[in-house]
This record gives structure tokens, sequence and C-alpha cells, in this order.
């Protein structure tokens, strides 16, 4: 019997816009903007170098509508590179890249098979003994279920379900289209299910089995971890290993800086430093892109929140020094408390603690925020465009979401630790 592998990958996302990338610098943005390009690049060139004999491609390739050809043009050669290798490649669109949304197809190398969209459609590859099912996404919003139309099984063959679903609505994060239960796919009698849509990396069930292989680049610091496909041999009919390839060149990090008991902002930089070293030397040469939100009740509270510009930039300094690997502070989010408490300021019986009351309240205080949503909302309104769509600053950020309650819950300690300076 026949011995293959093949490469699983989805949610690739080329030439996605990233949003808070401006005002950051050039070199890093463009790295960035670029990755989803470059982590292609890399799946293309493991492709060839094992070689495959085939990859999978379970939709969300393209974001959404090309601005221009350049997109398009650049799948086909990279494309062109595997049918080179007489590598063939199946793709099903998503709701991302739904036939309707995508509006200038281009003519693809002979190596590339799209499945359709109106109805499930077979490939088979007999060399090998592969059958693949599939349907691509017609509409961007697919609510049936299409798994119960994928045709029964092949015999003597590995059979391949391809598919782009939300599942049964297993994460939040993403619109459950073309839902279906785990048993659904478990039951079908097919061997292997290549499924898209969720971009967290996870293996649902073995023998059958169902596979999410994640996004192929972080795109935001919600995509953290390591990104890439799988790698799948088969030998008679039974997957032998599965193994996640790490392709993305951009790694998304959210370091959670515990300052409890900390006095000195120095000692809070420190310790932020020593958890970005430790990052960089499992980063193997990616760039790294932190968010870092330090917390906990600690004395260097009040500087860190009366100074955020300045605590931010001594972050970014340290992280030029890591050394092993290309570290860019994305943003420092300060979420500490003063050294006793916001519930010791509560119980003072001055204005301060009446003060802490107040802002206490204000997030659910619906008059006060209709107040504040005249005043900052028609400010917010006015920012330039470059500013709105790169904030970097939660406040700034909750007041042009007009999310006012998250914005009096964002100033509260700020206001408190000015008001606190003399106390230090
Ligand atoms: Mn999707």
């Amino acid at each position: 019997m026949s011995a293959f592998r093949f490469l699983h990958a989805a949610d690739i996302h080329l030439d996605s816009p990233l949003r808070g990338l401006a005002g950051h610098e050039r070199e890093i943005a463009e790295r960035v903007r670029r990755a989803p390009r470059a982590a292609f690049e890399n799946l293309i060139a493991r492709a060839l170098d094992e070689p495959v004999d085939f990859v999978i491609i379970a939709g969300d390739l393209y974001d959404g509508s090309w601005k221009d050809y350049r997109t398009g043009l650049f799948f086909a050669e990279q494309m062109g590179k595997l049918r080179a290798a007489d590598i063939p490649v199946f793709v099903l669109h998503g709701n991302h890249d739904a036939e309707s949304v995508i509006t200038k197809p281009l003519p693809l190398p002979k190596n590339v098979q799209v499945f359709d969209a109106r109805k499930p459609e077979t490939f088979t590859l007999g060399r090998i003994g592969a059958a693949l099912h599939g349907q691509s996404f017609r509409e961007k919003a697919v609510h049936a279920n299409l798994v119960p139309d994928y045709p029964s099984p092949r015999p003597d063959s590995f059979n391949i379900g391809v598919l782009h679903t939300g599942l049964g609505g297993v994460d939040p994060e993403h619109d459950n289209y073309a839902p279906c239960s785990l048993l659904d796919l478990t039951s079908k009698g097919y061997d292997y299910w290549a499924l898209g849509h969720i971009h967290r990396r996870q293996v649902l069930h073995e023998r059958p089995w169902v596979v999410f292989p994640g996004n192929l680049q972080g795109r935001h610091v919600r995509e953290t971890g390591p990104k890439g496909a799988f790698l799948v041999s088969v030998e008679d009919c039974e997957v032998e290993s599965l193994e996640p390839v790490d392709f993305d060149v951009v790694r998304w990090l959210d370091l959670s800086i515990p300052a409890k008991g900390l006095d000195r902002v120095d000692q809070v930089v420190e310790r932020a430093g020593s958890a970005l070293e430790e990052a960089a030397s499992e980063s193997d040469g990616r760039l790294l892109a932190c968010r870092i939100r330090v917390k906990g009740r600690c004395g260097a509270h009040g500087r860190l929140v009366r100074d955020p510009e300045r605590f931010l930039n001594e972050v970014r300094a340290v992280a030029l020094d890591v050394g092993q690997a290309d570290v860019w502070v994305e943003r420092v989010e300060v979420n500490t408390e003063p050294p006793r408490g916001a519930a010791a300021i509560r119980r003072r019986r001055d204005a301060l603690g009446e003060l802490q009351r107040f802002l206490d309240e204000a997030p659910a205080d619906e008059e006060l925020l209709t107040e504040i949503g005249k005043d900052v909302g028609r400010m917010a309104d006015r920012l330039p465009p470059e500013l709105r769509n790169a904030a970097g600053d939660p406040g700034l950020e909750a007041a042009i979401a007009r999310d006012f309650a998250a914005l009096a819950k964002r100033v509260a300690p700020l206001l408190v630790a000015r008001l606190t300076v003399s106390e230090e």
C-alpha cells in the first residue's frame, strides 16, 4: 500500500490590513505587514523541501476582496513553484474569500484545484489512493451545515474532508459559519477532517482525525504563540504522524508582569526585561511582537500610571538590549493598584475617599456617561484619521469606540494616583 505526506494549512489571510501599526517604526510596521506573505513563502519552501505529495488550504486564503491584483499574482507565483515540482494544491474558500467576496479572480496554475461553491466536490489522487471532499463558501455567511451533503467515503482510499466551519460555535472569537457537530464529522466515515476558520491550532479528535491548523501567521495580540500548519504522514490509510510546523515570522506574545511588592519603576522595567529575555530565547530568530501588561499592588503604581509614556519607552529600551531576537513592544498596559489597594482609599473619610467612591460608580452612571460622551465624543470625532486608526492608548481607544464606561475605568486610577503624589 502507499505512503504519502501532505501539508494542511488554513486561514492565511494574505495581505490582510493590520491595524494599530501607524506611529511605529517603519521597518517594524513593514515586517509585520508583510508577515502573512513571508509565512506563506515558508509553507511553500517546506512543501518543496519535503517534498509533500499535496497541499490543502482549508479556507480564508485571502482576507477579503483584493485592493489590486498583486495579492492574486503573489499567490499564483507561489503556486507556480509547486507546479514545477508537480505538487497539487487543493483550495477551499471560506467566509473571507467566498466566491461572492473575491471579485477579481485570476487564472491559476494547473496544479491548483478549487472546490466548487455550489455543491461538494471530490478530487482523487489515484496514484497514492487519496480522495479529498470539500465545498467552498459561495457567500460570506454560510449558515447551513454542509457535512450531510458531503459524499460517502471512497472505499480503498484515504478520505479527507476539507471544510471551513465554526464547528458548533466553540470559539466565541469566530462566527459560527457552516456549523456542524464533532459527531457529524467523526461519523462520516472519513479518515481526516482538514478544517479551517478557527485560528487556534487544535486536534479535536484522533482516528478519525479532526484538525484545525490555526492560522499561518498571528495578526494581532489575540493571536499569540506559534502559528503554522500540520505536516501529515499517511501509511496504509493510517495517519502515522501529525506534526505541527511553525511558519510564522512574527510571533505575538501577551506577557503578564506581576509587579506586586515592587516599589520602584526600575524594578518593574527590570522584571519586564527578564520576561522579554526569556521569550526571546525561544523565538528562533523571529520578530517578537509583545504586549506587556503590568498588574498587582505596588509602590511603583503612582509613578507608572502618571507617566506611562516614560515607562513604555524604558521597556522599549530594555527590549532593544535583549540580544538574541528582535523584540518589538507593541504596547504596555498598566493595570496596577496602589499598595494598599483601591479598597483602602475607598474607606477614607476625606475628599480622596469620596472621589474614589464616585469613580467606582461612574462606569454604571448612565447620566454621567452621557455627559462625558457629549464632550469627549466630540473631541474623539475631531481627531485626525491617522490617530484614530492607531490610537495605541486604551483610554483613547475607549473614547473613539464611544465606550465611556471603559474610559471611566481607565481614568479612575490615573486621577487617584495624581492626587496621591504627596503621600508616596
Ligand atoms: Mn474564516
